[in-house]
């Protein structure tokens, strides 16, 4: 009997398991979502998160999301979900960014906390588990940060992932699996991948020199030496200075008054400067001394790198010079597939929106921009139309013709200045 496939992987026990959302947030409940996030409280001047869809955007509704409302301020606010552990299952933080404002400088990212955050007392030394996102600051700073909290110190990823950097949403995704593996995708695209041990120091290195290994003392590493049948020559030291023998005593040198005459001093132009023996190869060059490497006694592997007891918060806590940046579609799952799945249906339809919207308003201003350079050029056409007459027709022989001409040009030119758009 032939079994359904999926009944037949189900009996199998490799059915994909339905994904797991841990947590999600589109912001698509109006004012609910002030419910849900918190502001920390220590510094009262934290700036405002508002819900926005922005300046231009796919879908008014859809396309709202938290947006940095005030300039030069950190900003502090956060969300809980039912407390959840990675332990042997892959781990999915994913979120879309618009940096609809031209940003300068400024975060992007979020960290994810544990169960023991006091969401009204999240500061920047609040441990987390994850800080992971889009980071901006001037044109040396366009990265994306991908920090771990390992046995409670923040380790930063060795890698440069590069964020994007212009006004439209994009999708940020952080991949980790149970096997230590990694992978940052930006708009459903792998940028980085690998190892965790690889790419972070969270361990000491595997290899270490030797300490009882040193470089014998006649390891001759020295590519060249000096030619030992080099020697100086014996006129070769002469003066850098010498008195200038053109010099002549003025006549009206007065010894008693100036003191005993003395030449001007000059570059000596036959001195040859220091000399240095002609370098030849090394007959006893043994190359570069390698020090032997042995199994670093600190090193033992860590097989649950990636695993966290528990995550619980999402928060956003970062600086921003120029205000306007818009995070949403916030989802953490322990499915790849479901991710990239609800990423196309959010960023993938509002990407193509959102671009025919930037199309169509750099198309108006292109028209508007060659509407207004046609009416300078017609205008200073027109005007040159009214004295080149008078240049050309010499005024002796034809005042009444030019005269003519040049009101003729005139009208003309009032007229094309009424003309209106
Ligand atoms: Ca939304």
């Amino acid at each position: 009997m032939l079994l359904p496939v999926p009944l037949l992987l189900s009996l199998l026990g490799l059915a994909a398991a339905d994904p797991t959302v841990y947590f999600k947030e589109q912001f698509l409940d109006g004012d609910g979502w002030t419910e849900r996030w918190i502001e920390s409280k220590p510094k009262p001047d934290f700036g405002k998160f508002v819900l926005s869809s922005g300046k231009f955007y796919g879908d008014q509704e859809k396309d709202k999301g938290l947006q940095t409302s005030q300039d030069a301020r950190f900003y502090a606010l956060s969300a809980r979900f039912e407390p959840f552990s990675n332990k042997g299952q892959t781990l999915v933080v994913q979120f879309t960014v618009k940096h609809e404002q031209d940003i300068d400088c400024g975060g992007g990212y979020v960290k994810l906390f544990p169960a023991g955050l006091d969401q009204t007392d999240m500061h920047r030394d609040s441990e987390y588990n994850i800080m992971f996102g889009p980071d901006i600051c001037g044109p040396g700073t366009k990265k994306v940060h991908v920090i771990f909290n390992y046995k409670g110190k923040n380790v930063l990823i060795n890698k440069d992932i590069r964020c994007k950097d212009d006004e439209f949403s994009h999708l940020y995704t952080l991949i980790v699996r149970p096997e230590n593996t990694y992978e940052v995708k930006i708009d459903n695209s792998q940028v980085e991948s690998g190892s965790l041990e690889d790419d972070w120091n969270f361990l000491p290195p595997k290899k270490i020199k030797d300490p009882d290994a040193d470089k014998p003392e006649d390891w001759d590493d020295r590519t060249k030496i000096d030619d030992p049948t080099d020697s100086k020559p014996e006129d070769w030291d002469k003066l850098e200075h010498i008195p200038d023998p053109d010099a002549k005593k003025p006549e009206d040198s007065d010894e008693e008054m100036d003191g005993e005459w003395e030449p001007p001093v000059i570059q000596n132009p036959e001195y040859k400067g220091e000399w240095k023996p002609r370098q030849i190869n090394n007959p006893e060059y043994k190359g570069i001394w390698n020090h032997p490497e042995i199994d670093n006694p600190e090193y033992s592997p860590d097989s649950n790198i990636y695993a966290y007891e528990n995550f619980a918060v999402l928060g956003l806590h970062l600086w921003q010079v120029k205000s306007g940046t818009i995070f949403d579609n916030f989802l953490i799952t322990n499915d790849e597939v479901y991710a990239e799945e609800f990423g196309n249906e959010t960023w993938g339809v509002t990407k193509a929106a959102e671009n025919f919207v930037s199309k169509k308003k750099k198309e108006r201003l292109f028209s508007s921009s060659l509407l207004s350079a046609i009416r300078v050029v017609s205008s200073a056409y027109l005007r040159l139309l009214i004295f080149l007459p008078a240049i050309l027709i010499p005024a002796s022989a034809s005042s009444s013709l030019a005269f003519r001409m040049m009101y003729s040009a005139y009208k003309l030119n009032k007229q094309g200045d009424n003309i209106q758009p």
